[in-house]
């Protein structure tokens, strides 16, 4: 089976396979770890496996290289983009900083490495309240995503948080809409919905977490509606087998779902196609992430 040879493949290399929880089951299935893109991170910079193999996308891949620059990490398919990500650019960081002198610049792990080489510090969905909270700044540039910029707004009404770019979103998370809530409710289950939904789902959900705190929270719950990927609540099924967890059909990331076994045991076979960082801009992104994993957890 192509499972079995994946594992046998990561074995006799020395390898780590690290999966986001928005992945194809089968891959989830064939991971040494799962995780959000914190836990991700963590683990990348954690590990002491030669060759880490990362099912994500570019920006989850390049922050391992980052916090690895002695590793191979290696990205299964090439084109696994994000469009969040691409929506800022470095000259953007650079352009609103000069203009908002004294503010500090977060940015969501969902950037390039050449943003997140601008950032005071990085954050990710689980930790992005946290990390906002611990700056000495009033005002924040906080980017690329609007929503989670309100999400963070709405727990630290003391700071000034400006969105950067002013409407950069998920094109999946901003298509849940006040109906899909609906439709939970009246099945009778609790609404999880991710930080990346609009402000109106949000508000109307009855918890708003990350994927990492949908793990942690869920054990409480008999039935979710989750509004966010759908292969979460395949991770969700599997740790809690007694509940029930239903996705919405159709909520998927396409780029997530690029990466299939068949990808994985050909970047074993092949080590295609390694990821590389541009050692100045991975020098100056490191120093973003590393600030935001010390912080206490
Ligand atoms: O931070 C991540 O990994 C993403 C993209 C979502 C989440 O909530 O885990």
């Amino acid at each position: 089976m192509i499972a079995d040879e994946i594992r046998r493949l990561a074995a006799e290399q020395g390898a780590v396979i690290l999966a986001h929880n928005y992945e194809r089951p089968e891959v989830q299935d064939v991971a040494d770890f799962l995780g959000d893109s914190l836990e991700l991170a963590i683990r990348a910079k954690e590990t002491t496996a030669d060759v880490i193999v990362f099912c994500g996308v570019d920006f989850m891949a390049e922050t391992a290289k980052i916090l690895n620059p002695g590793r191979k990490v290696i990205l299964p398919v090439q084109d696994a983009t994000c469009p969040l990500a691409e929506a800022l650019t470095p000259e953007m960081v650079r352009e609103a900083r000069a203009s908002h002198p004294g503010a500090a610049v977060v940015l969501y792990v969902n950037s390039t490495a050449e943003c997140k080489a601008e950032a005071d510090i990085t954050c990710t969905s689980a930790n992005a309240v946290d990390v906002v909270r611990s700056l000495a700044e009033d005002v924040v540039l906080f980017g690329p995503d609007a929503n989670l910029a309100h999400f963070v707004q709405q727990h630290l009404p003391e700071k000034q948080i400006v969105p950067l770019p002013p409407e950069g979103h998920c094109p999946l998370h901003v298509r849940f809409s006040l109906a899909d809530v609906e439709a939970g409710h009246a099945r009778g289950d609790t609404v999880v919905c991710h930080p990346e939904c609009n402000p109106d789902v949000q508000a109307a959900s009855d918890l708003v977490a990350s994927t990492g705190g949908m793990v942690r929270e869920a054990p409480h719950h008999a039935a979710w509606t989750v509004l966010t990927e759908e292969a979460m609540t395949y991770r969700l099924s599997c740790l809690y087998p007694e509940a029930a967890f239903h996705p919405v059909e159709g909520a998927e990331c396409e780029d997530m779902k690029k990466i299939r076994l068949e990808d994985v045991l050909h970047a074993l076979r092949t080590g295609e196609y390694e990821v590389q960082v541009e050692a100045t801009i991975a020098a100056r992104a490191r120093h973003a992430i590393e600030r935001m994993i010390a912080l206490p957890r």
